[in-house]
């Protein structure tokens, strides 16, 4: 497409401002003048083509546009019977230059938003701009509409009219037809009339569409009354605020693309999640905040970044109160929805106005997204990403997982509510579970080796940091392997608890007989770990089982501080009661000591109590040990004795998981 400018008139009614050079030259704001605006405005929608007629000053305004350095190829036409014609015959001088294209034809003393040219240029079919709510002007164009065509475009008609500006996109048939009329009127010496009075005789052939801008700012520059009208316009259109909501830690051009078109409606605000609302929905951001929010300081067009902490958009937009919300249409189902609604109704509350662009789901796009995901599965970056999560949240879940499809669940299960979303931040390799899931009791029976491949599994689906248990951690000299192994996989913590011999699960309690370890030798056994691990990030758990045995608080808090010196990063303390108090009797009187270290917890009985409760008491993980193996096991029991009731499957169709369902949760990677 090529644009065609008129500015071959003389611009008398300006006075002096046009004394020296021609209208378009006129500065309308500090940055720019009518022409140069038009000339930026043409370039960012991607024309690369225009003609410019002149007239008075065309020596001027050629080195002008010269100086712009703008990718556009610019053709100069002189009309040189300026003083004597009106721009029909700039245009019948260019006639050469403009035929067979699609022309975008626009006065040279227009000026108008982005937006009016990204509607005009989206359009199919041609068209002119008009507009159905602005006041009809006494003097400048109106157009006739009939059929919803336009039928007539002049200064003289009211009625059936709307205000039109001189700004068509045309395209070649219309044009071609409009231009061949033109020539007509030129070379039968009608040369003083408008180039709309050559379309008025053809309308019913050159179709003609209105294209209504309603109240976006589009106006002719005829004198210092209008220049002053449209600086305080302008003025206030790039001051308004335009907002989007990013939590990308890698920037493509699609985001490049959308951000460059956010920042043609005004002044850019980007909202950068916090690190906390990333984790929440996404993944563990690659980037941290800081580093995510200097990315898009540094992007031409963002006027200012700044913090969202939430998923939903509330909070800003009611500090900052943009005049547009920017998205791509991709939010209009899915998780996000809630968050567009609340956005469509915070925006209405004041005016504000929503736009959205299509979504670029791009292959390529989403094979970045699948390498980032896969970076946060290698062994370094999940082992150190327990500690960031919990320096992140302060307390952070997770739940059990023992086998790859368990660890899926455990990786992509996120919940939305209230434009919030939720999900776990880590995995337990329960021992309870592991066993439970070959059949075998849990009394150390499954062998590291066994242990160790259920973790392979796991890791080699997901991505998030896992919690190992260790039960007691075997003898010292064979603990200190298990914790190299451990570590050299990536696996972030092991819990080992104080017991010895023939360990026996918790949840036991006195009804089998279990022998506490000593604090001396556990206390050793923790600082021989502690002295093989390799790295900073690996942390070893000292689980006391105190409470479980009935060996009284007292027993608990002197085994917790014992373990933490000899080097212990976090304690697990447990109970079999219902009642949460044992727990957070100990939570409160190890709190009172000691700050720091981090404390765990297991509410597989004391499950009233919410993480948020636990966050509050100092807790900082709460494990949810066993759930998927006993959901999971009773479904299973319960279809086969369906098909078995029934001589048939049928029964138990409707609660198998769907063939569709499992893709989703398990893709083929290419
Ligand atoms: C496990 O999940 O294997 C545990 C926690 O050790 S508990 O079963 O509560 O003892
Ligand atoms: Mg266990």
């Amino acid at each position: 497409m090529k644009a065609l400018i008129l500015n071959s008139g003389i611009g008398s009614r300006m006075g002096v401002l046009t004394s020296e050079h021609p209208k378009c030259m006129t500065e309308i704001s500090s940055k720019e003048t009518i022409l140069s605006r038009q000339l930026r405005q043409l370039s960012e929608v991607g024309i690369r083509e225009a003609v410019i007629t002149t007239g008075m000053f065309d020596s001027v305004l050629i080195s002008y546009c010269q100086s712009l350095d703008l990718p556009i190829h610019i053709t100069f036409v002189k009309n040189p019977l300026y003083k004597e014609t009106n721009y029909i015959y700039s245009i019948y001088c260019a006639r050469e230059y403009l035929k067979d294209e699609d022309i975008l034809l626009l006065h040279g003393d227009l000026v108008f938003e982005n937006q009016v040219i990204d509607i005009l240029i989206k359009n199919s079919q041609s068209c002119m701009i008009v507009s159905s709510t602005q006041m009809l002007p006494e003097k400048d164009f109106k157009a006739v509409i009939k059929n919803a065509h336009i039928a007539q475009i002049g200064t003289e008609f009211f009625d059936d009219v709307m205000a039109a500006q001189p700004m068509y996109m045309l395209k070649k048939d219309e044009w071609n037809k409009w231009i061949s009329k033109i020539t007509e009127f030129c070379e039968h010496g009608k040369a003083k009339c408008y180039a709309e009075n050559a379309f008025n005789e053809i309308s019913d052939k050159c179709k003609l569409y209105p294209l209504d801008i309603r109240n976006l700012f589009c106006s002719e520059v005829d004198d210092s009354d209008d220049l002053a009208i449209v600086r305080k316009r302008l003025k206030d259109i790039e001051s308004k605020i335009v907002y989007m909501c990013f939590s990308a830690d890698m920037l493509h051009s699609g985001h490049m693309a959308i951000i460059q078109k956010a920042s043609r409606l005004g002044k850019l605000m980007i909202g950068v999640l916090s690190d906390e609302a990333v984790v929440t929905y996404k993944r563990f951001p690659l980037l941290p905040y800081d580093e995510r929010k200097a990315l898009f300081e540094n992007i031409n067009g963002v006027y200012r970044v700044v913090e969202q902490r939430t998923l939903s958009y509330k909070e800003n937009l009611e500090k900052y109160r943009p005049a547009y919300v920017v998205h791509g249409d991709d939010w209009k189902e899915g998780f996000q929805k809630p968050v567009r609604d609340e956005v469509i109704s915070l925006l209405a509350s004041y005016g504000g106005i929503l736009v959205e662009y299509p979504y670029s789901g791009e292959q390529r796009y989403q094979e970045l997204e699948n390498r980032a995901r896969s970076d946060l599965s290698l062994p370094d970056i999940r082992r150190a990403r327990l500690k960031k999560t919990i320096a992140l949240k302060g307390t952070i879940s997770a739940i059990e997982a023992h086998s790859g499809i368990t660890g899926l669940i455990a990786e992509k299960t996120v919940v939305y509510q209230n434009g919030q979303s939720r999900q776990f931040d880590a995995m337990w390799i329960s021992s309870l579970c592991d066993s439970t899931a070959k059949g075998k009791p849990d009394i150390e029976l499954v062998d590291m080796t066994s242990r160790f491949r259920t973790i392979d599994d796991i890791m080699e689906v997901t991505t998030k940091p896992i919690i190992f248990d260790g039960d007691t951690g075997g003898m010292t000299e064979h603990f200190v392997y298990t914790v190299k192994t451990l570590e050299r996989m990536g696996v972030s913590m092991v819990i080992i608890e104080d017991k010895t011999g023939l360990k026996k699960n918790s949840l036991f309690g006195t009804d089998e007989i279990q022998t506490q370890d000593s604090i001396e030798n556990f206390s050793a056994k923790i600082a021989a770990g502690k002295r093989a691990q390799k790295t900073q990030d690996f942390m070893i758990c000292a689980r006391i089982e105190s409470l479980i045995l009935e060996r009284g608080m007292e027993d608990a808090l002197k085994r917790a501080f014992a373990f933490v010196k000899a080097g212990a990063d976090a304690i697990m303390i447990h109970s079999r009661k219902k009642e949460p108090d044992e727990i957070f009797e100990f939570v409160a009187k190890f709190r009172g000591k000691n700050k720091s270290t981090l404390l765990i917890v297991v509410p597989t009985s004391f499950n009233s109590v919410t993480e948020e409760e636990f966050k509050e008491r100092g807790v900082n993980i709460v494990i949810y040990a066993n759930q998927l193996t006993r959901t999971g096991f009773p479904a299973m029991q319960n279809a086969a004795k369906i098909i078995l009731e029934n001589h048939r499957a049928k029964e138990c169709d409707d609660l198998c998981m769907s063939i569709k369902d499992i893709i989703t949760l398990i893709p083929v990677e290419s």
